[in-house]
């Protein structure tokens, strides 16, 4: 029998987990590392672990035997069927009170079935967000962690430590029960702020003329303020970046965006919570007329666009401009963002901490900026603030940049230039500051062709059908959203 030597067991010795055992091996953790393929494990011990604590195991049994209890065992697999595998083979090893965590990037369905299938077992799961790739991994990730309440405490010493600091705190902090920890990594995605960079690039690129050099120092610029984050600065990096002929290497890369999943799930489940989660939904969508390529090489023969492509005004105060615009349609984004939370929040009974939300994307992760540092003090200030724009600093901060925003994109579109991001983040912001929208012609439409009924304004909770042509009957649909 193997003695128990290890704080913490890791299966999935990729990039993720290889990283992740030698951050926790620098913070005084002894790690057993174990993998489906076991010659993974000894190259890894011969090599990269190297003359540290960290100890392997070549079956799960050899695993769970050499984990002092309660045992802690992280999975950094493929998600999928693969977690649901080895949870099956750990358990004849477990006993009551041990502990699964998947750091995958599960699906959060997932997470809920998983914790709620371990409860009955008396195991502990924990389905939690890991971001920040392999860096992030190594020196300080951003770590979500959800599932089972009664395993924090334990975890809690290990993941802390090993997680990205900002302004010395934690990037990490219990998220909420089930699957919140994976839904919160869902919903935090670099979607909407990569979208709105490409957007803003664009504008300066073809309608400003201005070189990648003059950009990559607008983005130097922009990274000193309120934009300080990390795909300003990569963004500048790569601006900056010259291939072999001395030429921006980013202009020879072929213009049709990937995507893993992450922004199409978050857009799904925002429609079917019924939460206008809009910029990543344009998102999502420009990738995939990005991808449409030789579509539009055909469409760029044949469709008009406007004769005056070029801006003809002070570039220097445009670019400032932009740069509000960019932030007001940030400030959109993560508003969007916490309102789908919100919702799941209360669709599954998760008490989410908003506030170390904000935190935990503060550090370690693709999304990492100064301005979430503002959006963690509007919930500390106010941890039932209904709508981050309702938080004064950011109503302040859209008032100012809004006349900077709205010039942006009247001048987009006379010079032809997609904008959907932008775009969509004003018309939101325009949607939801109006007492009125034009929904009382849109009921008075539905009532009108297919008698669903409309609710009058002086007689709330009245629901009513007109004979709109005087030829209709008198008999109404049943009300009900689909
Ligand atoms: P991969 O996602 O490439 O997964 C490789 C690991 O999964 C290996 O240990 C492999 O074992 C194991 N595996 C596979 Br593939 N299929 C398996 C199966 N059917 N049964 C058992 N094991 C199986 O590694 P990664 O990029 O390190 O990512 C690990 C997890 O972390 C994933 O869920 C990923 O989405 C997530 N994540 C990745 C990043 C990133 O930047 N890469 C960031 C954040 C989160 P083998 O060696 O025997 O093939």
């Amino acid at each position: 029998m193997a003695e128990a030597v290890a704080d913490i067991g890791l299966i999935g010795l990729a990039v993720m987990g290889q990283n992740l055992i030698l951050n926790m091996n620098d913070h005084g953790f002894t790690v057993c590392a174990y993998n489906r393929t076991t010659s993974k494990v000894d190259a890894f011990l011969e090599n990269e672990a190297k003359g540290t604590n960290i100890v392997g195991a070549h079956s799960v049994q050899e695993l769970c035997a050499k984990l002092k209890r309660p045992r802690k065992v992280v999975l950094l697999v493929k998600a999928g069927s693969a977690v649901d595998a080895f949870i099956d083979q750990l358990l004849p090893y477990m006993e009551e009170g041990d502990i699964i965590i998947d750091g995958g990037n599960s699906h959060f369905p997932d997470s809920i079935r998983r914790t709620e299938e371990l409860q009955k077992k008396g195991i502990l799961f924990v389905g939690s967000g890991v971001s920040g790739g392999e860096e992030g991994a190594r020196y300080g990730p951003s770590l979500m962690p959800g599932g089972n309440p009664a395993a924090w405490e334990s975890i809690k010493p290990i993941f802390q430590a090993i997680a990205a600091k900002a302004d010395g705190e934690p990037c990490c902090d219990w998220v909420g029960e089930t699957g919140a920890g994976h839904y919160v990594k869902m919903v935090h995605n670099e979607y909407g702020d990569m979208q709105l960079i490409s957007e803003v690039y664009q504008i300066m690129h073809e309608g400003l003329d201005l070189t990648h050099d003059e950009m990559a120092e607008v983005f130097t610029e922009w990274n000193k303020g309120d934009l300080d984050s990390f795909l300003i600065e990569i963004t500048r990096d790569i601006l900056k970046y010259k291939d072999e002929d001395g030429s921006a290497l980013v202009t020879k890369i072929r213009d049709t965006a990937g995507q893993k999943g992450t922004g199409k799930w978050t857009g799904i489940d925002s429609l079917d919570r019924g939460i206008p989660v809009t910029l990543i939904g344009e998102a999502v969508y420009a990738r995939c007329l990005s991808s449409l390529k030789d579509e539009r090489v055909r469409a760029s023969k044949i469709l008009e666009g406007p004769k005056n492509k070029k801006y003809s005004g002070d570039k220097k105060a445009f670019v400032d401009q932009l740069g509000q615009a960019l932030y007001a349609a940030k400030i959109v984004s993560y508003a969007q963002g916490f309102m789908l939370m919100r919702q799941a929040a209360k669709d599954n009974n998760w008490k989410l901490n908003n506030a170390g939300i904000a935190l935990m994307w503060r550090g370690g992760c693709i999304i990492r900026s100064a301005f979430l540092g503002k959006i963690k003090d509007a919930y500390t200030n106010n941890p039932e603030l209904e709508n981050l724009l309702f938080d004064p600093f950011f109503q302040e901060a859209t008032a100012k940049a809004q006349d900077a925003w709205r010039n942006v994109i009247a001048q987009a579109v006379i010079l032809g230039i997609p904008t959907p991001a932008l775009s969509t983040a004003l018309n939101f912001y325009d949607g939801l500051r109006h007492e009125m929208l034009p929904a009382n012609l849109l009921q008075a439409q539905r009532d009108y062709f297919g008698a669903h009924t409309y609710e009058r304004l002086d007689a709330p909770g009245t629901w009513v059908h007109t004979n709109w042509t005087g030829k209709g009957g008198r008999v109404a649909a049943s009300t009900y959203d689909a």
